[in-house]
């Protein structure tokens, strides 16, 4: 009998999750949270972190990984609102990997926070294929992407621990039909707690913000 050889391909993610429970680890030890905001390019996530600012040092001490493809625009935006911010640059990749996440999160001052925020790539597709190591993620949209996409992207909504639909105050200028958004987030998932808000008008950004201020540590997980 002759002796083949086989070749063998294992996971491609492997390494990705050796971080991500690295880093949940790390998160653990000092009992902080992190949630991974994960929406398209544009829907608005800056801006809400933006209005975050408001509560920092209230009843919420946080810190944000702001990941992008190029440029450090919105790291300026947030530390401009004296967030404490670090850039995550993927150069070309549409999503985080958890080894980058892992070593920014590292340098942050983990013993003063509660809370650090991941905006992730713009993408309504591979951000959610790759566990960073977070506790939750949050499924962004805004209202001028189309009552359509939580079918059409399901798999982000699917993992979501809430979804936050974005920018209403647009809606008097929209054929949005916001009540079928809510029934096909509710087709994939549901469950999760959902948001309707707008940044500019400041409008359910504090039920938002209340929210994200009650999440269990990650100790009570
Ligand atoms: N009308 C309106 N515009 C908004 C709102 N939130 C954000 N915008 C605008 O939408 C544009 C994109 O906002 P960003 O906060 O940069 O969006 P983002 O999701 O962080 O974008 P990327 O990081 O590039 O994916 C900006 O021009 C914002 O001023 C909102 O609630 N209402
Ligand atoms: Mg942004």
């Amino acid at each position: 009998m002759t002796t083949r050889q086989i070749k063998v391909y294992q996971d491609l993610m492997g390494e990705n999750d050796r971080w991500a429970q690295q880093t949940r680890e790390l998160l653990a030890k000092h009992q902080v949270e992190m949630v991974n905001l994960i929406g398209s390019p544009g829907c608005g996530k800056t801006a809400l972190l933006e209005r975050l600012a408001d509560r920092q040092g209230q009843d919420l001490c946080f810190a944000v990984l702001e990941g992008d493809i190029e440029t450090i625009n919105d790291a300026q935006r947030l530390a401009r609102k004296n967030i404490v911010v670090s850039q995550l640059l993927t150069k070309g990749s549409c999503h985080l990997e958890a080894k980058l996440v892992h070593y920014a999160l590292r340098d942050l001052p983990l013993a003063e926070l509660d809370l650090v925020i991941v905006e992730n790539v713009g993408n309504l597709v591979c951000p959610a294929e790759f566990d960073i190591g977070e506790h939750r993620k949050i499924a962004m949209l805004s209202v001028t992407e189309g009552e359509d996409k939580p079918l059409k992207y399901p798999l982000l909504f699917r993992e979501a621990r809430a979804a936050v639909v974005s920018k209403i105050d647009l809606l008097p200028h929209l054929t949005f039909d916001l009540d079928a958004c809510v029934a096909n987030i509710r087709r994939i998932n549901s469950e999760i707690p959902l948001f309707q808000l707008s940044s500019t008008s400041g409008a359910g950004v504090t039920e938002f913000i209340d929210w994200l201020c009650t999440v269990p540590s990650s100790a009570e997980q």
